[in-house]
């Protein structure tokens, strides 16, 4: 049976498309069950079939898998390439991969992911600006370190870019700088077919989402 990915709307949830990307990436093929988040049809359907009430859910057969990070894993055990080979690289960005799902609350909070948004802009507090600092010392440390030649965090896709590409999203939704490394980053990001599958998706989804309309000027 094909397994199936309960994912929220793809113009907002950042923690849907990482999930996403990681089963894509890993080659594994899957049905897609969107719930609209926010509204109270898709509030019973969070209740009625995700066990934490939240999205992103793997179901394959018999195995439920929550949480992005977990669903990541999951990809990743039948795609081990989704980690580094190196065993120092891979515990890298294991510990990346994991500050990104304990962390980061700040921006998560002032920047929501909002695909289809660009030239929006917010003042950043000290706690956000701590957070897009954070990130943005972390991309150029790993690149310088663990880069190599291909253009993704550690050279080939793996899971960390799963994990920080709607962090890519936010940065071009607003227009939050950084040095070369960091701007590269995000256009291999945005330039990924299977990411800008995903975008595609979300300019076509009617639902907005007051609360995470933010920035307008
Ligand atoms: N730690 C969870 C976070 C999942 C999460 O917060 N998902 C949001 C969408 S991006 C959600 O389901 N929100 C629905 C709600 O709060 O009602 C993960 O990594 O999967």
């Amino acid at each position: 049976m094909t397994p199936v990915l309960i994912l929220g709307n793809k113009n907002y949830s950042s923690w849907s498309l990482r999930g996403w990307l990681a089963l894509r990436k890993a080659g594994i093929e899957f049905n897609e069950h969107p719930i609209s988040l926010f509204t109270p049809e898709g509030d019973a359907q969070l209740t009625d079939e995700t066990p934490a009430g939240l999205v992103p859910v793997l179901v394959d057969g018999e195995t439920t898998v929550w949480e992005s990070l977990a669903i990541a894993e999951y990809a990743a055990e039948h795609n081990p390439a989704l980690w580094p080979q190196d065993a120092g690289a891979r515990a890298w960005a294991r510990s990346m991969a994991a500050e990104m799902h304990a962390g980061f609350a700040a921006l998560r909070h002032a920047l929501p992911m909002n695909c289809r948004a660009r030239g929006r802009r917010v003042e950043l507090d000290a706690a956000t600006r701590q957070d897009v600092e954070r990130i943005q010392r972390l991309w150029c440390d790993c690149r310088i370190k663990h880069g190599g030649d291909g253009p993704w965090l550690f050279g080939t896709f793996s899971v960390a870019d799963a994990m920080y590409a709607p962090v890519a999203s936010r940065f071009t939704t607003y227009s939050i700088d950084g040095p070369a490394t960091v701007s590269d980053y995000v256009i291999t990001v945005l330039a990924d077919p299977d990411v800008s599958e995903w975008y595609a998706a979300a300019r076509d989804e009617t639902e907005v989402i007051e609360e995470e309309e933010v920035g307008r000027i």
